[in-house]
């Protein structure tokens, strides 16, 4: 049980729930009596409400008045109603809007608890704040590109609070610490925006970006709009009480992932040391490797000692980050074609597309880029132009997860496999609903305050049963590190 819950006293709830009937919140309570904490946890772990439990108040009650008439119940607990208990899920007691804040009903008959359906409509579910924090965690392994040396890594974390009290939560990776104020600025713009507006993510993707449209759909705008959409999700799915795969019409299951947590550049001879622990951090079948040394023979040998050190089973995906020129990307690519790779990434500057359409046309290996497409209309003109074979769309610069399902219906359309780019906890969700799904890339930055970090065994990613994203702060390794 959570600290926070198991602090809530029992009177300090009933103070609560007198305070939410004499607001006339509460459908007509004869009587009430708070369950032990023990009652409560042994509820909510029985019926999976166990992750939400930092915002439950659990109170027996017995009901008056027509629930029916606000809410959708079972028969059978409309049969019981008479008799009892009530789970109701996180009020914000002292923002409570219109009508009775239940979203979850358990109802006791007999001994037996039994979850009641009481589902208020969505637009009962409403956006009352959203907080963002900056952090910075230090990489276990630093970024060496081409193009950047990275070691302290940047995130945001976004709670986004409803009238519910379901928080949906989700982070953003900006690479600079700099842009972190820009991004949080927007973010509690969108806020107050959407104060009282539906938690109905394709809306509020479609709100916050047009409320940027003058300063431009894409770069921070994008990045800020798919920070929130990726935490609206989230609560909609925690109302549903529903993992987000299975929200989408998936279900819950095993996602194939390769481990992007390393093979920068460092010496080539280092490598073979690096690549074999990489594999056994998840038991995983692929692995990307960095490219864009000085010269292209040290590159050739850094991708010959990984080779030699994981056997010819394993995939291996390279990754120039946009360090090459089209002249040096003709003649390095070249170089590194036929060896078996999985992918070439991003040999130039992202935004050449012309650029990228010539080495495609020249390329026998699939060239992957995607991590840069700002908004789905990059990716359509990307696949139209035939500038790349494959798409691998990064969640803060695509649109969230309302970004990805546009996007991963064109690639569909173009016979693109799709993969992700970093956020593989929101990744593993979409990957399961996405038809020409290939591979998730995992790397486990943010792991230190994640609550419950995704588990990989076998090398695929296990997407916890809970309902959301399955994000979740620890705040006291977040109090650490600030
Ligand atoms: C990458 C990811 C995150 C930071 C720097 C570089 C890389 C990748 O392009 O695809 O993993
Ligand atoms: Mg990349």
């Amino acid at each position: 049980m959570r600290a926070n819950l198991a602090a809530e006293t029992a009177s300090t709830l009933l103070k609560q729930l007198r305070r939410a009937v004499l607001c006339g919140q509460l459908l007509r309570v004869l009587s009430v009596q708070i369950a032990t904490a023990s009652r409560l946890q042994r509820l909510a772990g029985r019926h999976h409400f166990a992750d939400q439990l930092a915002h439950v108040g659990v109170f027996h009650a017995r009901f008056g008045g027509d629930l029916s008439r606000r809410h959708s119940l079972s028969a059978r607990s409309l049969e019981s109603r008479e008799n009892r208990v009530a789970l109701v899920r996180s009020p914000d007691f002292s923002r409570l809007t219109e009508r009775a804040p239940f979203t979850s009903l358990l109802v006791e008959d007999d001994g037996d608890v039994e979850i009641g359906n009481v589902a208020p409509a969505p637009i009962e579910r409403r956006a009352l704040r959203v907080a963002a924090r900056p952090l910075i965690l230090k990489l276990e392994r630093p970024i060496v590109a081409r193009i950047a040396t990275i070691s302290d890594w940047p995130v945001i974390l976004i709670d986004l609070f409803t009238n519910e009290g379901i928080v949906g939560r989700s982070y953003l990776e900006p690479y600079t610490a700099k842009a972190m104020k820009y991004i949080i600025a927007a973010l509690e713009d969108f806020g107050e925006l959407l104060e009282g507006h539906a938690v109905a993510p394709t809306e509020i993707f479609e709100l916050t970006r047009k409320s940027l449209h003058f300063v431009g759909y894409q770069g921070l705008s994008m990045i800020a709009v798919s920070g929130l959409d990726m935490a609206a999700w989230d609560a909609l799915a925690k109302a549903a009480n529903l993992p987000l795969c299975v929200l989408l019409g998936g279900t819950v299951g095993p996602v194939k992932a390769y481990n992007s947590n390393g093979l920068w550049l460092s010496d080539p001879a280092q490598l073979g040391e690096e690549a074999a622990r990489l594999i056994q951090e998840g038991g995983f079948a692929g692995l990307k490797i960095r490219l864009g040394r000085a010269t292209a023979d040290q590159d050739l040998r850094a991708i010959e000692t990984v080779r030699a050190a994981v056997g010819p089973g394993v995939r291996l995906m390279a990754d120039f980050n946009q360090g090459l020129d089209l002249a040096e990307a003709l003649v390095r690519c070249q170089s590194v074609d036929g060896l078996g790779l999985d992918w070439i990434e991003e040999p130039i500057v992202y935004d050449n597309l012309d650029g990228y359409a010539r080495l495609a046309s020249q390329l026998k290996t699939p060239l992957q880029i995607g991590e840069n497409f700002y908004g789905h209309r990059d990716l359509h003109r990307a696949l139209q132009m035939k500038a790349c074979d494959l798409v691998m769309p990064d969640f803060m610069r695509i649109g969230g997860v309302t970004g990805w399902l546009k996007s991963a219906a064109i690639a569909a359309a173009f016979g693109a496999p799709i993969s992700t780019h970093l956020y593989p906890e929101v990744g593993a969700h979409v990957m399961r609903v996405s038809e020409t799904s290939h591979w998730l890339e995992w790397q486990n930055w943010v792991n230190p305050i994640l609550k419950q970090p995704y588990d990989v065994v076998d090398g695929m990613l296990h997407i916890p049963a809970v309902a959301g994203t399955g994000l979740d702060w620890d705040e006291a390794a977040i109090g650490l590190r600030n």
